[in-house]
């Protein structure tokens, strides 16, 4: 499922970059959507997406809208695109939940986004963990950051490679806007995904450009290792949901395989 360059590669810097992984089409749609949805308030927007934060009380805090699987399918395929599964089934040990889905708009406005992530006081927190051994990879928490527009050098993602594995805190001068090697500033296109451990260092610079920033940020977890009881499908909408991506924001046990992720198997095999 990965290559073993893959392999290598997430486990010394903590994320790979999928190129070209999300149809343009698909972009262009969840764009519009996006530009429609930022432009409601809250109580405007399709039951039952939600801000994140209130806009009115944060408003310079970049927007993510939640939910959006729920009001349309573009989202619903965004969840299980093969490319972006392919990576999430090898470093879950086939045992995938889709945990949040939140639309982001960044303006020149908003605040970047400080280090966040990584060592945590030297104990490694079960709900966001990561390990390597016996040539296979597993993390508990993991952000596809699917960019939705290109992202010019200098803005955008950011992130210390490696300190996912950090044992020691990070000094504090060390800050967002600091150079390679130390850190690296991901400069994505259209349809590329960033996929990171949450055990990442990582954060956001600030955006420069007069057309907003647009992000999806999909997060999977384990199936078993929920750390949050709002988690999970919100039952009251599950007719806006296909069967599969209702599967998938389920929680399940440990030896329990589910059927979305067999069927995902059996494509991703076949590619
Ligand atoms: O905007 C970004 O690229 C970073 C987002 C972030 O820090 C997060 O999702 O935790």
């Amino acid at each position: 499922m990965l290559t073993e360059k893959e392999k290598w590669q997430f486990d010394l810097h903590g994320y790979l970059i999928l190129k070209g992984a999300v149809p343009k089409a698909d972009v262009e749609r969840m764009v519009e959507l996006c530009d429609t949805w930022h432009a409601l308030d809250d109580s405007e927007l399709p039951p039952p997406l939600q801000s994140y934060r209130d806009v009115n009380t944060k408003p310079t805090t970049p927007r993510s809208i939640n939910n959006v699987p729920y009001a349309d399918e573009v989202f619903q395929r965004l969840v299980l695109n093969r490319e972006i599964m392919r990576v999430v089934l090898a470093l879950t040990g086939n045992s995938p939940q889709l945990l949040s889905v939140a639309l982001t708009r960044n303006t020149k406005e908003s605040d970047d986004i400080h280090f966040h992530g990584g060592f945590s006081g030297g104990i490694r927190n079960p709900a966001n963990d990561y390990q390597a051994a016996d040539g296979k990879l597993f993390a508990t928490f993991l952000n596809a950051g699917v960019s939705l527009v290109d992202v010019p050098a200098g803005t955008g993602f950011v992130c210390i490679p490696g300190s996912h594995k950090s044992n020691f805190p990070k000094p504090s001068h060390v800050n967002i806007y600091d150079d390679p090697p130390t850190v690296v500033n991901v400069n994505a296109r259209a349809g590329d995904v960033v996929l990171f451990t949450e055990a990442l260092c990582h954060g956001a610079r600030r955006w420069t450009l007069e057309d907003p920033r647009r992000t999806v940020f999909v997060r999977y977890g384990t199936s078993y290792a929920s750390w949050s009881p709002g988690y999970g499908p919100i039952e009251e909408h599950q007719d806006k949901l296909s069967e599969e991506v209702y599967e998938l924001l389920q929680m399940a046990g440990f030896q329990h395989r589910k059927r979305v992720v067999n069927e995902l198997l059996t494509e991703i095999e076949k590619l």
